[in-house]
């Protein structure tokens, strides 16, 4: 059993302020969305994960959503540009916490880049070419990344904000997809679970070793998850997803190195 860290980061009493692309503005209630990002973070711990806790910013709406501020892999970690001006102050803090845990590297202008486009499966990291990502970040994240072996693909991502609204991965070799939004070719050498066609926004799950946290907003897509055998623990994401954000954007969950 590997042993996991997640950074998280409370809801910022600006929510309301967000950032929105692809739904309309609806109000969030704030004590919801932070009860809600509680449950969140006891999920985590529940199946075994060490939850290091940020504390709120007031000025930074979008700052909840930690998954775009880097990308951790075990053997480094890349702090990211986001592509929305109003949420590139958000990184300073990340990268302060991440540097006792990784070596960081740096996406540099023009490269911008959310770590909600980018996934990783083995020693792939596809990267969604999104309204908040784009080649030169692909490049440079090759550059830093070549060493260790991995390869960066940028991929076509079309109707939602991020790469990892459209797919996310639930097994070792397996993929939850809105085929909607992805081009399943995209991604060689995997097997895929479709989201049941009237969920749209079901294809993101946080995967920890064999189980997911997933959301309770999806119950068509859930059972085809039960039918696949995997492990669920589930919570309920709806506030925030008001702001456009769903479970994996909530923490950077990456593996505790003992050196
Ligand atoms: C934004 O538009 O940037 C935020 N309102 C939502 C970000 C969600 N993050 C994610 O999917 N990784």
């Amino acid at each position: 059993m590997n042993q996991f860290f997640a950074i998280t980061r409370a809801v910022s009493p600006a929510i309301n302020q967000c950032e929105l692309t692809h739904i309309d503005r609806a109000p969030i209630d704030y004590e919801r969305a932070t009860a809600q990002h509680h449950q969140y973070e006891e999920a985590l711990r529940s199946i075994g994960v060490e939850v290091v806790s940020l504390p709120a910013e007031q000025e930074l709406p979008d700052s909840v959503f930690v998954e775009d501020c880097a990308i951790v892999l075990d053997e480094c970690a890349i702090i990211t540009r986001p592509g929305a001006d109003s949420r590139k102050p958000e990184v300073a803090a990340i990268a302060a916490a991440l540097a006792p845990h990784r070596g960081l590297m740096f996406v540099r202008e023009p490269g911008v880049v959310d770590g909600g486009d980018v996934l990783p499966v083995g020693k792939t990291l596809y990267v969604g070419l999104s309204s908040r990502s784009n080649l030169s970040a692909v490049e440079q994240m090759q550059a830093f990344l070549a060493p260790f072996g991995y390869s960066v693909r940028g991929i076509t991502v079309t109707g939602c904000l991020h790469l990892k609204t459209a797919v996310t991965q639930v097994g070792e070799h397996t993929l939850l997809v809105n085929p909607n939004w992805v081009n399943k070719a995209d991604f060689p050498d995997v097997d895929f679970i479709d989201v049941d066609p009237t969920e749209s926004f079901a294809a993101n799950a946080v995967l920890v070793d064999d189980s997911i946290i997933y959301p309770m907003s999806f119950p068509r897509t859930q059972k085809r998850l039960e039918e696949a055998g995997i492990k669920m623990v589930l919570v309920p994401a709806d506030e925030l997803a008001k702001a456009e954000g769903a479970v994996t954007c909530c923490s950077l969950l990456f593996r505790k190195i003992i050196y």
